[in-house]
């Protein structure tokens, strides 16, 4: 019953709400027990019935009942009784720019809007500007923040926060006995951002006990078709999920036809007919006889190309260059030894110096950067610099005694006018500078591309920090003009970074294959925000991978006094 999704969304509702009612520390707490939720890599479910709720960020014995409440009826009482007295969809207000919960609710009061398509239509007559606290210009950002909304909404899951769930998943099918052979397929394989659902193919003896095995698990809430060698199930997680049987001498076939892309498959089935072959989820054909299918790679090469790593595999020229035997050696997840996008308490992160440097070392990286928000940036407790260079002192006894290292960074503001939040003698002594857009950004494309590359020709900074700054289903990305701007990072040696949190993931890959063929290196970060989020860095490498970096297009993938040099 339910998902962390949407037990998240009530959380934040009723954070709300609360709100709105004046009420002082309680909706800190359920923002932040729902930022936990939606950030977990767990059915909520699970974590109740194992009696861990209160080991959460953010959940104390309250906030845990009405999670128990929720996990056993599916329901919260608090939650419907408050949402009887504010009817407005809070969710999807929460990520339109500028239209806060206190907002939303004087736009209830005065006009009655609940929904975004009343808010649409408000704007559309031009309604708002006469409500007390808006005005011509607020409306105007409201309608072309609303359309931005509009445009990138969507009901996929972040790839982030599903993956390691998955991986559980096949772990547990693995360990059943009851399969020779579990592997993720589909867009998950691919890692791609986001995903509609989690595509499973098996090999098994007894399909039928494998079948009845993986309906039966603990995550899944329901079953949407039951199949001897095909099922389809409803996932605590919010999302579904489908396993196939194979016979063994077709899995090869399997994997490539269900991992995708469609317009990938497309393009090879038409190659295998101008081959007199014929390709499907079973092999590859020559009359009635198949000639490949236990492998992947047999498949690619009878087609005359090369095996293309399921990241490439978009139809965007993958094809053209296996065939040509061009294809890149992308990056390795493992040749990335460096996290160049991390926070600490000392800003808005929620762990110490040495808590990020040691995670990351147990997660076998040989540095991390700590790149804290400067000044200019109060809502994340930016550091002036006088904080930083007590920081940079605390970074440099630490570094003297332990085997990982620590850059010292800044993740810093670019302000309105393109100039830097810090002093360049402060910036001189910081070992990494990533340069960021967080605030006044409504400005044209112009203004804001010129803003960008005052900065980039600055020589003080070595990165852009999520360059196109999208939120993924929440807002669109900056109108930046690219060319220009990877024209002087290219003439300024300045990387593009490529950030890998789960709603950032940001250049998007596209960008990125763009950016490559300015001859621009790159920088990989996690931007976690708390010890769990420096998984992300693997998505980071994985969009790297999907916009065809090689090693030597990333400086995540030198040794730390080489990343020193950058700035030396
Ligand atoms: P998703 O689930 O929306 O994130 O994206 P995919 O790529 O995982 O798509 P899905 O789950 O519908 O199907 C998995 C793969 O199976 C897909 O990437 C390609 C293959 N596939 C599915 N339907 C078709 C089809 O009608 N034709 C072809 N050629 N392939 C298909
Ligand atoms: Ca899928
Ligand atoms: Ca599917």
């Amino acid at each position: 019953m339910g998902s962390n999704k949407d037990l998240a969304e009530k959380l934040s509702d009723i954070a709300d709400i609360l709100d709105i009612e004046g009420v002082k520390w309680e909706p800190r707490a359920y923002r932040t027990a729902a930022l936990t939720i939606s950030g977990l890599s767990e059915d909520i479910g699970k974590v109740y019935r194992e009696g861990r709720l209160l080991e959460l960020e953010g959940v104390g014995k309250s906030i845990a009942n009405s999670i128990k409440e929720y996990v056993e009826t599916g329901k919260i009482d608090k939650y419907e009784d408050l949402k009887k007295k504010y009817p407005i969809d809070f969710d999807s207000f929460r990520k339109i720019r500028g239209m806060g919960p206190k907002r939303a609710y004087l736009l209830y009061k005065k006009l009655g809007i609940k929904t975004v398509e009343d808010l649409k239509k408000a704007l559309d007559e031009g309604k708002i500007q006469n409500i007390e606290g808006f005005g011509k210009k607020s409306e105007e950002e409201l309608k072309k923040n609303l359309e931005s909304f509009m445009n990138v909404k969507n009901d996929r899951l972040l790839l982030g926060y599903v993956i390691e769930y998955a991986g559980s998943l096949i772990e547990k099918l693995r360990k059943s006995g009851l399969f020779e052979r579990v592997e993720i397929a589909g867009s998950m394989r691919r890692m791609r951002e986001t995903i509609g659902d989690i595509d499973i193919l098996a090999i098994s003896e007894k399909p039928e006990a494998g079948m009845d095995f993986f309906s039966k698990m603990d995550e899944v809430k329901g079953i949407v078709v039951k199949g001897p060698t095909k099922t389809t199930v409803e996932l605590g997680i919010g999302t579904t999920c489908d396993i196939r049987v194979l016979p063994k001498e077709s899995f090869g076939a399997a994997m490539q036809y269900f991992t995708g892309n469609k317009d990938h498959n497309v393009k090879l089935r038409k190659i295998a007919i101008s081959k007199g072959l014929k390709l499907n989820e079973y092999g590859l054909f020559k009359g009635k006889n198949s000639i490949a299918g236990k492998s992947e790679e047999e498949i690619y090469n009878k087609l005359g190309m090369d095996f293309i790593q399921p990241e490439l595999r978009e139809n965007t020229g993958e094809i053209e260059a296996a065939q040509e035997h061009k294809l890149p050696k992308i990056v390795e997840y493992s040749e990335v030894i460096g996290d160049l996008h991390a926070h600490t308490k000392d800003s808005d992160g929620m762990n110490s110096l040495e808590e990020m440097a040691y995670a990351a070392e147990k997660r076998g990286l040989k540095y991390i950067a700590l790149t804290n928000h400067s000044k200019s940036l109060p809502v994340a407790h930016g550091l002036d610099e006088k904080r930083f260079s007590e920081l940079n002192k605390k970074i440099d006894s630490f570094n003297e005694k332990s085997s990982i290292k620590i850059l010292k960074g800044v993740e810093l503001e670019i302000l309105k006018d393109g100039s830097l939040d810090l002093k360049n003698e402060s910036l001189k002594e910081l070992d990494f500078v990533i340069g960021a857009m967080h605030q006044n950004l409504n400005m044209g494309s112009k203004e804001l591309t010129a803003r960008l590359i005052k900065a980039i020709n600055s020589g003080m900074i070595n990165t852009v920090a999520h360059p196109t700054d999208r939120i993924i289903g929440q807002r669109e990305g900056l109108k930046l003009d690219f060319d220009k701007v990877m024209e002087a990072c290219k003439n300024n040696d300045v990387l593009l970074e490529i950030d890998g949190y789960p709603e950032r993931s940001d250049l998007p890959f596209d960008l990125v294959k763009k950016a490559k063929s300015y001859s621009i290196k790159f920088s990989l970060g996690s931007d976690s925000h708390r010890t769990e989020h420096l998984r992300f860095l693997d998505l980071a490498a994985a969009i790297a991978r999907r916009g065809w970096l090689e090693k030597k297009d990333i400086i995540n993938t030198l040794e730390y006094k080489e990343v020193l040099k950058l700035r030396r």
